[in-house]
């Protein structure tokens, strides 16, 4: 701890595991799996994303790449028209788990609506259908980054979006209508995807819709305790559905985390505002939310090095890889992936709430189809969550970002996150990345095989 503390852990954080690593396998019942997002992939309702999207198409700006997205935005429904067939190829790795969410824009499209779109719930009926005949179990979000467009509209006294005061009850309202039509089929449920990125992206760095730049850290605090709200007038009408079907939910919320290290391993301002950074980050929006939830969710992406200036303390800079380190197999996101890292998190997450952990998300970005970084990564990190269970922690389920290539965001179509890749200008056509093989392996022995091991894991 004292070493981590004096800033230790960035070169900690390059040690491999050896060729005498024994090989664990995670416990009988874990669920495997992949997980998508409605505004990633799928047919879309006006949105606060939608309008974002259609702004920089038409101002050529804001969503990088936006040339390509401007010609692949309208096939990135395509998922609609896939449901089957895909369903069909997380099967074939071994699935028996997919997380996905259902968009609360397509349920409701209309803000007087009461009761929600039949198309909707058909739709959303259907993957269910394919689930269940795939024997899969499926863990539904509620809110995947985008809402509907008409949450947006200002109220009387200005306020949009998240921080509209009736926020909490239309989420609860989503939840409600959910419960009672898919309670019989669904029992693990997000409230919330990634709610600190969204305040950050959104209403600090500006890249995600609202697209504000409130000054300071602490400035989306406002939105984090509106989102707060949401999730817990969420969480509570999950659980009163269940409690009238007579039936029991798992209810969580899926917290990004990254492992905030020093750049510098003996600056002590680097130090202190990694550590300050990863509390607010990680830890703080947790702490809040977790006695309203039955396990932790954690999207891991690895390692961001913090820097600081001594004579501007506050301007500090988020670096997600080492470009000097050839050790640090960063993605085509550069961002660094840190196995080591993962293993003590979920250590630290078990310990600290003692309740189950399911990693809702892992993933790199690599386009390439023998993506060997990605074949690494789910390699290392799965001996890695092995490793946690056998220090104590009570990890539960894998689902590996993403099933299929899809939108990412403000960074539109070029970071390819899929197991299998699209080609969005032949019909969305798929193909198997190398890392399908892997997975189906890993699936199969429940853990990682001696071969795997010795041509990935080290
Ligand atoms: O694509 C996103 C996802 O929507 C939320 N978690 C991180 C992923 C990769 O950036």
């Amino acid at each position: 701890m004292i070493r981590e503390r004096l800033g230790l852990p960035k070169r900690r954080a390059h040690r491999r595991l050896g060729a005498g690593e024994r090989l664990l396998a995670l416990p009988s019942g874990f669920l495997w799996g992949a997980a998508t997002a409605d505004q990633q992939i799928e047919r879309q309702q006006p949105s606060d994303w939608t309008a974002f999207e259609e702004r920089a198409v038409r101002e050529r700006r804001g969503i990088a790449g936006v040339d390509q997205a401007a010609r692949w935005l309208a096939h990135k429904s395509d998922f609609d028209s896939h449901v089957a067939d895909d369903v069909a190829r997380a099967a074939d790795m071994g699935h028996c788990a997919h997380r996905f969410s259902m968009s609360w824009a397509r349920l409701f499209p209309r803000e007087d609506m009461a009761a929600p779109d039949p198309a909707g719930v058909e739709f959303y009926g259907r993957v269910l259908d394919e689930l269940h005949r795939q024997r899969m179990t499926p863990f539904v979000t509620l809110f995947h980054f985008a809402s509907p467009a008409w949450l947006w509209r200002p109220d009387r006294d200005d306020r949009r979006g998240i921080e509209r005061p009736d926020a909490p009850d239309r989420l609860a309202h989503l939840a409600t209508t959910l419960i009672d039509a898919f309670g019989d089929r669904v029992r693990h449920w997000c409230t919330i995807n990634e709610p600190v990125v969204l305040a950050y992206l959104g209403y600090l760095e500006g890249t995600f819709p609202p697209n504000e730049k409130r000054g300071g850290p602490l400035a989306a605090d406002a939105v984090l305790a509106a989102l707060l709200r949401m999730h817990e007038a969420a969480a509570a009408a999950l659980r009163e559905g269940a409690r009238r079907r007579g039936t029991s939910v798992q209810v969580g919320i899926a917290q990004h985390v990254r492992t905030f290290v020093p750049w510098r391993n003996r600056a002590p301002l680097d130090v202190v505002t990694a550590a300050v950074i990863e509390r607010l980050f990680v830890r703080r929006f947790l702490d809040q939310a977790m006695p309203s939830c039955d396990y932790v969710g954690v999207n891991e992406y690895g390692r961001a090095y913090v820097e600081t200036e001594l004579r501007r303390p506050l301007a500090y800079q988020v670096r997600h890889a080492d470009p000097s380190d050839a050790d640090d197999d960063a993605s085509e996101l550069g961002w660094a992936p840190d196995e080591h890292a993962f293993e003590d998190r979920l250590v630290a997450l078990s310990r600290r709430y003692r309740k189950p952990i399911y990693v809702l998300e892992n993933g790199t970005a690599e386009a390439a189809l023998d993506d060997v970084r990605r074949q690494r990564q789910l390699v290392r990190h799965t001996q890695a969550m092995a490793r946690a269970v056998q220090r104590g922690a009570d990890v539960r389920g894998y689902f590996h970002w993403s099933l299929v290539d899809n939108f990412e965001w403000a960074e539109g179509f070029a970071p390819r996150f899929g197991l299998y890749a699209i080609d969005y200008d032949a019909g969305c056509s798929r193909s198997a990345r190398g890392s399908v093989e892997v997975f189906r392996h890993l699936t199969r022995d429940n853990g990682v095989p001696a071969e795997l091991w010795a041509r990935l894991g080290r």
